[in-house]
């Protein structure tokens, strides 16, 4: 259980020495939830171990990266077995093309794939490719969809953007960010407006297929589709952000859930068991333009990184074996419809917002289909259920922006004691 945080404490003060915030990626410090961000030394299984001993149940799992929970021993075995023949060799390796093998086998719309280290990498790789491939310029995101930190992708994006109230980022230049047409999410006719004002210059249309990064906000019935019909007809190519969706909500992601294929896949997170290793894939004759078959530039000393690749192929191995989506899906929604009977028995009006294993809760009276609803729910009192929770040893994500990760080392009971503490914390509000 939780209790005292006196490590914690001191570690975050002498991280803000020489860290930005004490932390490398904004979401962690707590910053829209307050308080003290905890200090990891462990993780095992659904549980996360901190630098006071305090143990937590983790719905966090690296942001959605540990399908299997921490430290699944055929993933961490395989990672050691790796490091022991050597940790990177900046040549190509028997791995990465059983990897890329795996991987395409998956995913219904990767003919091929192109390993990189981040998700980030892998979104903005596969907006050059699109604007490279189709000669254009502009391209279509979506409110409140966040596809990493790249200059043409942060407008009006989740995450952390979301989280800590950015319009965008300084350092983004007017001229990088011109070319990125904004609407919202769920709105397929605006997306039409769009492509009758400019449907001749957009490259692309990305989009994360089940929303992630703005709490969990699932595709509106048609929506999905209709972006493949505009994207097809204008001859620009549809792209799926399925970082967060890609071995989630299912083996084929959520290309194979809702039966729409992109052009172009970005993948991360899960594919890569907990190391850095994500990917872009798709259509071959759009991903032979890459160099060094065609003229688009992309590259990486880490790409590919033979632990990663090991590490990534034990996690999709398992995948196979293990086939674990029936039963998580189960379990999440348990744990949704649990969280719901025991936010309306208190009267507490909220939404819990569920795809497949991934979900989100929000304090509102409404439903949330896109950003500006997510927005407009009250996420101070989402501030103060975290601690609600942390204090009764449940670790939910630390921004009510966030998805919640439920893997495949919860359990029944595990569910049962969130939705018990869960009752209790609705009495901090
Ligand atoms: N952008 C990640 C959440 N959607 C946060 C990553 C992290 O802080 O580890």
């Amino acid at each position: 259980m939780a209790g005292v945080t006196d490590a914690s404490d001191e570690l975050f003060e002498r991280a803000r020495r020489v860290i930005p915030g004490g932390v490398n990626s904004p979401v962690r410090a707590f910053g829209a939830v307050g308080g003290t961000p905890r200090f990891v030394t462990a993780g095992r299984g659904a549980f996360l171990i901190d630098a006071d001993g305090n143990e937590y149940l983790d719905y966090v799992q690296s942001w959605g990266a540990l399908l299997f929970g921490h430290a699944r021993e055929e993933i961490v075995r395989a990672a050691i077995e790796a490091a022991r023949r050597g940790t990177s060799f900046g040549a190509p390796t028997e791995g990465e093309v059983e990897f890329a093998e795996c991987i395409t086998a998956l995913v219904p719309s990767a003919e091929m794939v192109r390993l990189v280290s981040s998700g980030t990498e892998a979104a903005m790789s596969a907006v050059r490719l699109a604007r490279a491939f189709t000669g254009r310029t502009k391209i279509v995101k979506f409110e409140g969809c966040y596809h990493g930190h790249s200059d043409a992708l942060l407008a009006r994006a989740g995450s952390g953007v979301a989280t800590f109230g950015l319009p965008g980022s300084p350092g983004v230049t007017g001229a990088a960010a011109a070319d990125t047409l904004v609407v919202p999410y769920n709105d397929a006719a605006a997306v039409e407006g769009a492509f009758a004002e400019a449907g001749g210059d957009i490259a692309c249309v990305i989009v994360e297929p089940v929303a992630a990064n703005m709490g969990v906000v699932p595709p509106a019935e048609g929506f999905l589709p209709r972006l493949r019909e505009l994207c097809h007809d204008a001859g620009a190519l549809l792209v799926f952000d399925e970082v967060i969706t890609g071995f989630r909500v299912g083996r084929g992601g959520a290309q194979q859930l809702f039966d729409v294929k992109p052009d172009l896949t970005c993948l991360g997170k899960i594919m890569g068991g907990g190391f850095p290793c994500a990917a872009f894939g798709g259509r071959a004759d759009v991903m032979d333009r890459l160099a060094p078959s065609g003229p688009v530039y992309q590259a990486g000393t880490l790409s590919g990184n033979p632990v990663a690749v090991a590490a990534g192929l034990a996690a999709l191995t398992l995948v196979q074996k293990v086939d674990p989506y029936a039963e998580l899906a189960g379990r999440a929604n348990l744990l949704a419809t649990g969280l719901q009977d025991a936010l309306s028995s208190a009267g507490v009006p909220a939404a819990v917002n569920r795809v497949e294993s991934l979900l989100s809760l929000f304090f509102t009276d409404g439903p949330v289909t896109n950003f500006d609803q997510a927005r407009g729910a009250d996420h101070e009192r989402y501030g103060r259920f975290f601690h609600g929770m942390l204090g009764r040893g449940i670790f939910l994500p630390p921004s009510g922006y966030e998805a919640w990760f439920p893997s495949v080392a919860h359990t029944d009971e595990h569910v049962k004691w969130t939705v018990a503490a869960a009752e209790e914390a609705v009495g901090d509000l």
